[in-house]
């Protein structure tokens, strides 16, 4: 659109002036107006983003009681905390699915190559990928012809997983894509040329609430056909004491996790949190299976957004909702993957039963 009108000024430009444009100076321009177009689409995708941001921020903390939404924990420094946590001792759930992947790979691969030997791989929130990369290994030396799509929020998560992958296994086909859950969404649904399979690992899904955790399953699911399959982490319920360690490391890991958002606000909003001022603790409600993780505000104080015209206050012991961290056991997971159009093929357990790697088909019945 913008490039005709730019054409068609060119051309009444030479009509009044009668002078002659060169071939090769009508393709500098359109060069020239396509970088331009590039810059001007990249430029307003970071506003756009920013602007989404300020107003999700200023919306949870103007509300009583405050919230936070965890999405926003993922900027690239949160990222790589997020991958010091994984590398915890105390953050079990790497570990289990890590097992899992190492002792069942081999029924996983014939689960996922039932009905035709090749598949694609989408992996939302694929993160670090060392987990995924036991699966690829073994699936590339067992000859399926696949290409593997990780998809995360991250763009230096993306690029430093991509290199990675293709050190370990240079015959695999990579195509990294960087994007929140819904441009996920719209790169699924573009996908149906081969049967896919998707990965969601990591208990990323206990994120979200019931509500959300149904819609997402709902729009995947409206994105699959009928061989495509779903494999979905859970973390399960268990001893409190054990989750409360994985959310509550002595290291600090995760309190900087959750303060890395306001020295994200600071950063890209210009805010003025003073870290000190604010402590993390987590909840754990072995009813529900909710793990719940808060800021509190060590004193009255005021948070200024100068560019936004906004300040907020705080009082002392307020709390802010960060991030939901859902447990889960088989009957809730059942439950879900049938009231989403899901049937579970298969659950596959660590021994230690913390953990449940659940794959999914889509119903036919
Ligand atoms: C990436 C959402 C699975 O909830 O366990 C880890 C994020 N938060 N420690 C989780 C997280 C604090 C993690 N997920």
């Amino acid at each position: 659109m913008y490039l005709n009108g730019c054409w068609k000024s060119n051309q009444n430009g030479r009509k009044k002036k009668s002078n002659c444009i060169t071939l090769s100076q009508i393709s500098v321009l359109f060069l020239r107006q396509k970088c331009l177009f590039n810059i001007k689409f990249y430029c307003m995708k970071k506003i756009r983003l920013t602007t989404r941001f300020a107003e999700d921020v200023l919306k949870g903390l103007s509300s009583t009681p405050k919230y936070l939404s965890s999405k926003y924990f993922y900027d690239d420094e949160g990222s790589r905390i997020f991958q010091k946590i994984m590398q915890m001792p105390e953050y079990y759930l790497t570990d289990c699915e890590l097992e899992i992947f190492q002792k069942q790979r081999q029924k996983i691969y014939e689960l996922f190559a039932l009905n035709s030997k090749s598949f694609d791989l989408i992996e939302l929130g694929a993160g670090d990928g060392i987990k995924t990369a036991i699966l690829l290994e073994h699936f590339v030396g067992q000859d399926a012809a696949f290409e593997y799509m990780p998809i995360d929020i991250s763009g230096e998560v993306v690029s430093k997983l991509t290199q990675m992958m293709s050190n370990r296994l240079p015959s695999l086909k990579i195509n990294g894509k960087t994007g929140d859950y819904f441009e996920m969404m719209d790169a699924i649904n573009r996908y149906d040329h081969c049967k896919k399979v998707l990965l969601f690992l990591g208990s990323n899904i206990g994120n979200f609430n019931e509500q959300e955790a149904h819609s997402f399953l709902v729009k995947l699911h409206a994105a699959m056909q009928k061989n495509d399959l779903l494999f979905i982490g859970f973390d399960l319920k268990k001893d409190s004491n054990v989750i409360l360690k994985a959310y509550n490391d002595p290291q600090g890991y995760t309190a900087a996790f959750n303060l890395n958002l306001l020295k994200r606000m600071n950063r890209e909003l210009r805010a003025d949190f003073y870290l000190d001022n604010f402590e993390h603790e987590e909840f754990y409600d072995v009813a529900t299976g909710r793990a719940e993780s808060y800021l509190f505000s060590l004193k009255k104080q005021m948070v200024n957004f100068p560019d936004f015209h906004r300040n907020i206050t705080f009082e002392k012991g307020e709390s802010v909702f960060m991030e939901m961290s859902q447990k889960y056991d088989l009957e809730m997971i059942n439950e879900m993957a049938k009231n989403s159009g899901f049937e579970v093929v298969r659950n596959f357990h660590d021994s230690r039963l913390y953990y449940v790697n659940s794959l999914w088909k889509v119903r036919t019945r």
